[in-house]
C-alpha cells in the first residue's frame, strides 16, 4: 500500500470521504487522492515523494506558484507579531486601497475569510438594498456553497452528479432563478415576468466550474442592461477570474462595471482571505452602518492580507499577465494540436492565466452542452497525465492554472506526456 493510500484510508476515519472538500477525493476520475507534503514554484510532491507539475494551484490561488519567497516572508514577518486580534489593523487598510485603486468599479469592501462568504454576503447586501428576494444564477456555475447557491451547481456538485444540494429548504431554492449560462432570450424573458423581485444576477463572468465557458458579449451587454433597466443589481462572482485573467479582472476585460464584486483565491495569495465589494451606495446598508448584516472573526485577518498584499503587489508588474497568457495559450494550442492530429475531439480555451479542456470536438457554451464531452476520455486522461507526474484538476468539470512559475520546459514536458497519452488513447 502507497503512502497516499495509507492516508486516505487514515483520512476517512475521521474526515467524510477523507476530505475536507469533496472535489479533493478523485470521487468522478476514481483511484487515490494525492496527499501533498511540499510545494515549490510550478511543483508539487506528494507522500510518496512523487512529483508533480500542477496546474491545479490550490483551485486558483497560487498564481505565483508555491511558496514563492515574497508572500513566505511577508506571512512569516506578519504572523510574528501576532496571528489575529479581532480588531482593525492598517494592513487592512491598505488592502482595501489597493483593491479599490485596481478595480474602479469598488469603492467600498469587506474582506472576509472565503469565496462562499463573499458571494453569500454579497447576496443578502442585495437583497437588503433592493428589498428584493428573488436571485438569478446559472446552471453549472458555482458559488460557494451558501444554501440558495446550491441550485444546479457548478464545481463538485457537478462532478458528482448532484447539482442541487440535499439539505436546501425548498422555501430558499424557490427564491433562486436558474437560467442556462449565455442564453440571452431566457434572461429576457424572467425580467418580463419577474423583473420586480429580482434582488441580483449572480455571475461567473468567465465559467469556471463547468469547465471553461466564456460568457458571449450579448449575454454580458444583456445582463448589464437587464438589470439596469430593472433595478436590480449584477454581482460579478470573480473569486476564480478576479487578479487570474488580467490585472483589471473579468470586468476589465469585458468593459463592465458591476453593481458588487466578489473576490477571493488569488487575493489571498493562498491564505483564506477573499472580498465583496463595490457601489459605495450599496455597501453604506452594511452594519454598522445599515441595516444589512455581515461579520466574521477572521476577517481581515493580518497575516492573510499579508499574503495578499504580497501576491497582488507580485503580479502589478508591468507584463505579467501577457507572460502568463502567452503561456497559458501555449498550453492550450499544445494539447489541441496533438489531440486533433491523433484524431481525438478535443477542445481546449484559455483567458489569462487559466484553461479549459473538454473531450468534445466544440468548445461548448454552456451546461447543456459541457455535459455531453467524454467524461470518460477525460477521466484516462487524467490518471495517465498524474502516472507521468502532470497534476491537473480531478474533474472534467474544473478549469486548470498556469502560475507564473511555470516555465516553457514545464509547458513542452506537460505537452509531451500528453503527446504520450493521446497516441495511446
Ligand atoms: P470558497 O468558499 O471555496 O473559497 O469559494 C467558493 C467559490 C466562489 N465562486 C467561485 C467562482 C468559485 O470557483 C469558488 C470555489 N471554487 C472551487 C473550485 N472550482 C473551490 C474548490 C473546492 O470547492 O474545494
Amino acid at each position: 500500500m502507497s503512502r497516499n493510500e495509507q492516508l486516505f484510508e487514515r483520512a476517512q476515519r475521521h474526515i467524510p470521504g477523507g476530505v475536507n472538500s469533496p472535489v479533493r477525493a478523485f470521487g468522478a476520475v476514481g483511484g487515490t487522492p494525492r496527499f501533498f507534503t511540499r510545494g515549490e514554484g510550478a511543483y508539487v510532491w506528494d507522500a510518496d515523494g512523487k512529483r508533480y507539475i500542477d496546474y491545479v494551484g490550490s483551485w486558483g490561488p497560487l498564481i505565483l506558484g508555491h511558496a514563492h519567497p515574497a508572500v513566505i516572508d511577508a506571512v512569516e514577518r506578519a504572523a510574528r507579531n501576532g496571528l489575529s486580534f479581532g480588531a482593525p489593523t492598517e494592513a487592512e487598510i491598505d488592502l482595501a486601497d489597493l483593491l479599490c485603486e485596481l478595480l474602479p468599479s469598488m469603492q467600498q469592501l469587506r474582506l472576509v475569510s472565503s469565496g462562499t462568504e463573499a458571494t453569500m454576503s454579497a447576496i443578502r447586501l442585495a437583497r437588503g438594498f433592493t428589498g428584493r428576494n428573488k436571485l438569478i444564477k446559472f446552471e453549472g456555475c458555482y458559488h460557494g456553497h451558501a444554501d440558495s447557491l446550491l441550485v444546479k451547481a457548478g464545481s463538485g456538485l457537478l462532478t458528482f452528479g448532484n447539482p442541487s444540494s440535499a439539505g436546501v429548504p425548498a422555501a430558499v431554492a424557490a427564491d433562486t432563478i436558474v437560467l442556462s449560462y449565455n442564453d440571452v432570450a431566457a434572461l429576457e424573458q424572467a425580467f418580463a415576468e419577474q423583473g420586480n423581485d429580482i434582488a441580483a444576477i449572480i455571475v461567473e463572468p468567465v465559467a469556471g466550474n463547468m469547465n471553461l465557458i466564456e460568457a458571449s458579449p450579448e449575454f454580458i451587454a444583456a445582463m448589464r442592461k437587464l438589470t439596469q433597466d430593472h433595478g436590480a443589481l449584477l454581482i460579478y462572482d470573480e473569486v476564480m477570474t478576479g487578479f487570474r485573467v488580467g490585472m483589471q479582472c473579468a470586468q476589465g476585460l469585458h468593459g463592465i462595471t458591476p453593481d458588487l464584486t466578489c473576490l477571493g483565491k488569488v487575493v489571498g495569495g493562498g491564505m483564506p482571505l477573499a472580498a465583496f465589494g463595490g457601489r459605495a451606495d450599496v455597501m453604506a446598508k452594511l452594519a454598522p452602518l445599515g441595516p444589512v448584516y455581515q461579520a466574521g472573526t477572521l476577517s481581515g485577518n493580518p497575516v492573510a492580507v499579508a499574503a495578499g498584499l504580497a501576491t497582488l503587489n507580485a503580479i502589478r508588474n508591468p507584463g505579467f499577465f501577457d507572460t502568463l497568457s502567452t503561456n497559458t495559450r501555449y498550453l492550450t494550442d499544445g494539447l489541441r494540436a496533438l489531440a486533433t492530429s491523433s484524431g481525438i475531439p478535443f477542445s481546449a480555451q484559455a483567458v489569462g492565466g487559466m484553461f479549459g479542456i473538454y473531450f468534445s470536438a466544440n468548445a461548448p457554451q454552456n451546461y447543456q452542452q459541457a455535459m455531453q464531452s467524454d467524461r470518460e476520455h477525460f477521466n484516462r486522461f487524467f490518471h495517465a497525465m498524474l502516472d507521468q507526474g502532470i497534476y491537473l484538476a480531478p474533474s472534467a468539470f474544473e478549469a486548470g492554472f498556469v502560475s507564473a512559475a511555470h516555465t516553457e520546459s514545464d509547458l513542452k514536458a506537460t505537452i509531451a506526456a500528453a503527446q504520450s497519452v493521446f497516441s495511446v488513447s
